[in-house]
């Protein structure tokens, strides 16, 4: 199939590695669903980047079945059929030993991470398994490889990602679906915010002394493992900044 006439559903396209793709696969022509909660950023995004591709907007929760497949219903025609799925709403909540981990932090992240990827999946592939193709692009985390000091519940919910990203792949195989996952160390986004609740200083603090990924860095090989050949799959991705070695060893300036 022609790239141009490709549709992409993204989850989390409102900012950070969502929105990136988002910007990057317009671009190329592709057409997109794009979801998110605020309805401001996802308008925003739809006016810039119309011109270049049609974008339908969506807005739900991704821990909120009813809404999804409300959601999924509402779609006008043109967007019915789902090429290409990336599954990236997620975020992390608190940086706490598990002994005093916060109950509301460990059920966000394992609601949303977790859960809410496999709602959406849910809901997009029977349209999938229909058309006998599809490529769903499952973005985890270096978390989801490595368990770092106080990143307990978060690392637990990429590495569930991590194994439903190889259960979908066995799964669905037969349906010539490509499955892969992006696993992404240090990249500078509204992430570190959202974990700190809003402490801007602390957050700033994470990507300081060293050249952390940029969004962009991540669409730009989410858009590689998408143009591949189809009979290449790119089933599992681990990219850090040249200044991480692991989640805990960062070469820092000076
Ligand atoms: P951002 O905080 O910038 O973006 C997160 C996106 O997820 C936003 O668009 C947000 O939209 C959406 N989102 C969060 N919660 C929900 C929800 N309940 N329902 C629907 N959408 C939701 O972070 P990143 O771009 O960094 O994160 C994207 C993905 O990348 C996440 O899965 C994250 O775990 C992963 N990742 C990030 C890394 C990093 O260092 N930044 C490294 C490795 C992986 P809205 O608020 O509008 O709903
Ligand atoms: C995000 C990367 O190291 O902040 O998944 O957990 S990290």
């Amino acid at each position: 199939m022609n790239e141009k006439q490709k549709t992409a559903f993204i989850t989390g396209a409102t900012s950070g590695i969502g929105k990136a793709t988002a910007e990057l696969f317009a671009s190329n022509g592709i057409n997109l669903v794009l979801c998110g909660r605020r309805q401001s950023k996802l308008d925003a995004l739809q006016s810039s980047l119309q011109s270049m591709a049609k974008v339908h907007t969506l807005n739900f929760d991704v821990r909120d079945k009813e809404a999804i497949e409300d959601a999924m219903q509402s779609l006008p025609k043109d967007f019915t059929s789902i090429d290409i799925l990336v599954n990236n709403a997620g975020n992390a909540h608190g940086l706490d030993p598990i002994q005093s981990g916060d109950l509301a932090d460990w059920d966000a992240m394992i609601d949303i991470n977790v859960k809410g990827l496999l709602y959406v999946s849910k809901a997009i592939l029977p349209g999938m398994i229909r058309q006998k193709s599809g490529h769903i692009i499952n973005i985890g985390s270096t978390a989801g490889k490595e368990v770092y000091p106080r990143g307990n519940v978060y690392c637990a919910s990429k590495h569930a990602v991590d194994a439903i990203n190889q259960g979908m792949r066995l799964d669905l195989n037969e349906y010539g679906i490509r499955v892969g996952a992006v696993n992404p160390g240090l990249v500078e986004t509204e992430f570190s915010e959202v974990r700190f609740k809003g402490d801007e200083e602390k957050a700033k603090k994470v990507y300081q002394g060293y050249q952390p990924l940029k969004a962009e860095d991540i669409a730009d090989i989410i858009h590689f493992v998408i143009t591949r050949p189809y009979h290449v799959n790119i089933a599992d991705l681990v990219v850090m900044p040249t200044a991480q070695a692991s989640s805990t060893i960062v070469k820092k300036k000076g």
